[in-house]
């Protein structure tokens, strides 16, 4: 579809752009630079930042378990007004059961500080469950938690263009669709096109199986850009100037629209592992941060 196509298309449809720009968020991780356990100090400090950088006064994070996540991030949330989006990892069975439970220990305490729950992150593009495998996992947390509480997944954008999360649409509150134009090797003069792209063909879909645009909350779950030099994917070029003309191009834009996004990720992860990326090279995953592991911005973040 034409970059000039999708525009028109948001701007004419009301399912997926409202007058009201949307809402700014970032991807958090669980660790200081160093690869300790972040302590509800650590969260204080990342919330400070995010804040005063950006505005946003929304994080998301994966796994609640991990580094016992929910009970430092929780209280850190609570002290700043801030709200968490927190996960469950349900790939393998401890997980799924360590991380449920490390949140109903504290749903009804915190349900004003829990904005909602994601069962699931890319489990559907892993090939890790079909959708009915994963609507039965997200049933089972919604059953325990309190009414109201909102649930949902996160998944890359082609899983649900396609009809592979169809299953689930049914079952979720919420929705957090993924969109990495640089793992599309997007160059950056085309990174913004692919990404509203992406996340168009996503929502339409989900908008039609739904029956409207009001009956499933709609994110942009994941987006960003690295920051190094020489960790490219196809065209998609990391650097400094590219990750910030991405960010204010492309993830403003859909901000601009009225649609919700996370940032993947807040800060730099230093302590993370090189991974193998799709492309059989080494994946530098440590330069993704908005701002330095040590909480400086490393452009403007304000949308
Ligand atoms: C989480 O906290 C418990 C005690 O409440 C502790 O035994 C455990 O080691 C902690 N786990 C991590 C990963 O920090
Ligand atoms: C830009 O992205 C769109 C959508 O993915 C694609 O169809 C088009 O060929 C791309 N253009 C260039 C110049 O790479
Ligand atoms: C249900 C299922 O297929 N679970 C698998 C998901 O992936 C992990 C590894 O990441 C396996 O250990 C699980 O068995």
């Amino acid at each position: 579809m034409r970059f000039s196509t999708v525009v028109a298309a948001l701007a004419a449809a009301p399912a997926v752009v409202s007058a009201a720009k949307g809402t700014v968020g970032f991807a958090l991780g669980t660790k200081e630079a160093d690869g300790s356990c972040k302590t509800q100090d650590d969260y204080e400090a990342d919330f400070d930042a995010i804040k005063s950088a950006s505005g946003a006064t929304i994080v998301r994070g994966y796994a609640a378990a991990d580094c016992n996540m929910t009970k430092a991030i929780l209280p850190a949330a609570k002290a700043k007004g801030v709200k968490v989006v927190l996960g469950i990892w349900p790939d393998v069975e401890e997980s799924f059961n360590n991380d449920l439970n490390a949140i109903t220990a504290v749903a009804e305490s915190y349900q004003d500080v829990i904005y909602g729950v994601t069962v699931g992150s890319e489990t559907l593009y892993r090939g890790n469950f079909t959708g009915e495998e994963l609507k039965a996992k997200i049933e089972t947390v919604k059953s325990k938690l309190p009414t109201g509480m909102k649930v949902g997944t996160a998944d890359s954008w082609n899983k649900f263009a396609d009809g592979t999360a169809d299953a689930i649409i049914g079952s979720v509150d919420m929705l957090m669709v993924n969109a990495f134009a640089f793992w599309q090797g997007a160059s950056r003069d085309n990174a913004t096109h692919v990404y509203l792209d992406d996340m168009y063909q996503a929502v339409t879909h989900i908008e039609k199986l739904a029956g409207g645009s009001d009956k499933i909350e709609i994110w942009n779950g994941e987006t960003g850009w690295p920051t190094a030099v020489g960790t490219d994917y196809g065209a998609a070029e990391g650097g400094l100037d590219n990750a910030k003309s991405f960010f204010q191009n492309g993830f403003c834009a859909l901000i601009d629209w009225g649609f919700n996004a996370f940032y993947f990720e807040a800060f730099d992860e230093p302590w993370k592992p090189a991974s193998i990326g799709d492309n059989g090279k080494a994946a530098d995953e440590t330069t993704w941060g908005a701002m330095t592991a040590d909480r400086k911005a490393k452009f403007a973040l304000k949308c």
